[in-house]
């Protein structure tokens, strides 16, 4: 078989998508006019015109007004059963997925209406596709530390719908620091740990060292920078821990996939996993992510076999779930 078809037809387990950025240019049209809302763009072209990202800060800028036609629960509900079906279609059988509630909260959608949105989506992924999904909230890194607090507070509410917690948002002047204590009271309330540490920013490789030492993450989202220090290497590669890295996201926000760390780690055994990260607007789900990523790095068979083996070593399915995967 072809690649494509190969690398799609893995089953496999995504672990770094961010439901808002699953948003296509047809369904911000449909939820605009659902919603009375006006949009500057009049066609699907001109939406994807503005996708010329040359790095974190202007894909954000891009990111978050696109969200302000998600307002009502059939919203979330709609965003995160178009991934999960395109998801399916690239041989996703689990997904674990971050949503942004303070993208919404701050713009005066209230929680529970997100939440509910998108837990309704995740019970139909199981009964319609036999797809297993679970939600991780994140925190934007660029609001305050009470702020998180604060949504961690909703978010306790409704333990048995979010399977952990993350940060996201733009790293540069909020440090891993900043969300100490944030972090160990999700961990106090029973929700696992992770966070974004993102590639190419000042003074990251202290921020992927404070994530390991200090905060205990159980994951980390990118991180895979990790390589320019091989004592942390051999710390992550003792606790197990996961690394989700997403190459075409990479490549957008900076210019390259990073398919050398990533190989890298992978070489080393580390449990690193290929993600789509933001889909609608990277134009690549995961499947397309395994073949970017087979093509530039030449990996043979064996090694998308691998990645997508570690995406379950990786994931928080409970050891029970996770047998009838690997
Ligand atoms: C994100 Cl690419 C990226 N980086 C940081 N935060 C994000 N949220 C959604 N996509
Ligand atoms: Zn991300």
């Amino acid at each position: 078989v072809d690649l494509v078809s190969f690398a799609h037809g893995l089953p496999k387990a995504e672990l770094h998508l961010h439901l808002e950025g699953t948003l296509e240019p047809e369904l911000k049209f449909a939820l605009a006019a659902r919603n009375g809302i006006d949009l500057a763009e009049k066609t699907v072209e001109e939406v994807r015109a503005t996708y010329d990202f040359t790095d974190l800060t202007s894909f954000l800028a891009v990111y978050y007004p696109a969200m302000r036609v998600l307002v009502t629960p059939d919203d979330f509900h709609d965003l995160a059963w178009a991934y999960l079906q395109r998801a399916h279609a690239q041989g996703v059988v689990h997904a674990e997925m971050f949503f942004d509630p303070q993208a919404h909260t701050s713009r005066g959608v209230p929680f529970d209406d997100v939440i509910a949105g998108y837990r309704r989506a995740v019970v139909r992924a199981e009964r319609e596709l036999g797809v297993s999904a679970e939600l991780i909230m994140c925190f934007l890194r660029d609001f305050s530390a009470e702020y998180a607090m604060a949504t961690l507070m909703d978010a306790v509410r409704y333990k048995s719908w979010i399977v952990g917690v993350g940060l996201d948002s733009d790293e540069r002047d909020h440090p891993p620091a900043k969300f100490a204590e944030v972090f160990a009271r999700a961990r106090q309330e029973g929700f696992l740990l992770t966070m974004h540490c993102d590639i190419d920013q000042v003074g990251s490789i202290d921020n992927i060292r404070s994530v390991l030492n200090q905060i205990e993450v159980d994951r980390i989202d990118h991180g895979t920078n990790i390589v320019e220090d091989p004592s942390l290497v051999a710390l992550a590669k003792e606790r197990g821990l996961g690394f989700t890295t997403c190459p075409v996201s990479n490549s957008f926000v900076t210019e390259q996939m990073k398919s050398d760390e990533i190989v890298a780690l992978l070489r080393e055994g580390v449990k690193v996993t290929i993600n789509s990260d933001d889909p609608a607007y990277f134009g690549a789900y995961v499947g397309d992510n395994y073949v970017a990523l087979a093509e530039e790095a030449g990996l043979a068979a064996s090694d998308l076999v691998q990645l997508a083996i570690n995406s379950f070593e990786a994931s928080w399915l409970t050891p029970a779930r996770r047998a009838a995967y690997v």
